[in-house]
């Protein structure tokens, strides 16, 4: 109806939207009109007297009826909507999305990780929504779905992309100073090309972790620079060796950047922080494997 609609429930809530929309408009139109028409006819030098009216039985029952079958209407359109959509089809393909301040990662079935979410087309994808800090909330506009992610609480919600193309994920829950960098994408494609791409995915995991690649599929970039410019957290330019404050236990103390402080603050950031940044960073223990802190610390050694 709107364009950009790619999901099968995105008409259905257009139309909800629109009848919504119609009747307010309606109302406003008939309100604002009866108001200046009355304010004019009754106004005081040709009623100088007030006149009483004592009821209209009549006119009484119609404008209690007429908004109760309207509000009734708009009800039945929304829960209808609604119940659609928290009913997730069975055969829905499984995907276990996980938000962190600031970047979503996608993880499929067979344990395949990426950081934009692919899905073939005219089939029932289910998200399976977990935050590994604070509360984010999910939001694809093209598709017209919207749910939170909160801490410690399971949420879901599922659609059926019917138009091929690459929409925009959002993050619509303030979740700290970079949440609106908090951004990923969904690409709609056919079943062979989603086939293909899942099998490009395990043989890229299969091979030895890319640093570079882990960087950015784990969200590190959402907070790190490679640039030297300041995000959140300390840039990964020049890292490998260089000098710097930290705080440890509230001690302030120098450090090198060698091999072992860069693993330990992969895995207990807040061990010791960068003086001048938030304590904020989750820790990745149980997330990366020791191959991928290895293949992460040594493309750290070469950004210069
Ligand atoms: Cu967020």
């Amino acid at each position: 109806m709107f364009s950009g609609a790619a999901s099968t429930i995105a008409t259905k809530v257009d139309s909800a939207f629109l009848f919504i929309l119609a009747i307010c408009v309606v109302m406003l139109l008939l309100i604002t009109f009866l108001m200046v028409y009355f304010v004019i006819k009754y106004r005081r030098d040709k009623n100088p007297t007030p006149t009483n009216i004592e009821g209209n039985f009549l006119l009484e029952v119609v404008w209690t009826v007429v908004p109760t079958l309207l509000v009734i209407a708009m009800f039945y359109y929304g829960w209808i909507g609604y119940r659609e959509m928290e009913t997730i089809p069975e055969d829905a393909m499984a995907v276990k999305v996980t938000a962190q301040m600031w970047s979503w990662s996608f993880e499929y079935d067979n344990g395949t990780r990426s950081d934009e979410l692919a899905v073939p087309i005219n089939k029932p994808v289910k998200l399976e929504l977990f935050s590994r800090d604070v509360l984010h909330s999910l939001y694809v506009p093209a598709f017209r779905i919207k749910k939170d992610v909160v801490p410690g609480i399971p949420t879901s919600l599922w659609f059926t992309a019917d138009e091929e193309g690459t929409y925009d994920v959002l993050c619509t829950e303030y979740c700290g100073v970079r949440h609106s960098a908090m951004l990923s994408r969904v690409v709609v494609m056919p079943q062979d090309r989603f086939a293909a791409w899942m099998a490009g995915k395990v043989t890229q995991e299969a091979a030895e972790p890319v640093g570079r690649e882990l960087l950015e599929s784990q969200g590190c970039l959402g907070c790190h620079s490679l640039d030297g410019s300041r995000i959140v957290g300390p840039t990964f330019k020049g890292i490998f060796g260089r000098k710097g404050l930290v705080l440890t236990d509230g001690a302030e103390r120098e450090i090198v950047a060698d091999e072992a402080y860069l693993r330990r603050s992969i895995l207990k950031p807040n061990a010791d922080v960068v003086v001048g940044y938030p304590p904020i960073m989750p820790s990745q223990e149980g997330i990366l494997s020791d191959a991928q802190i290895d293949a992460i610390v040594e493309h750290l050694k070469t950004v210069k």
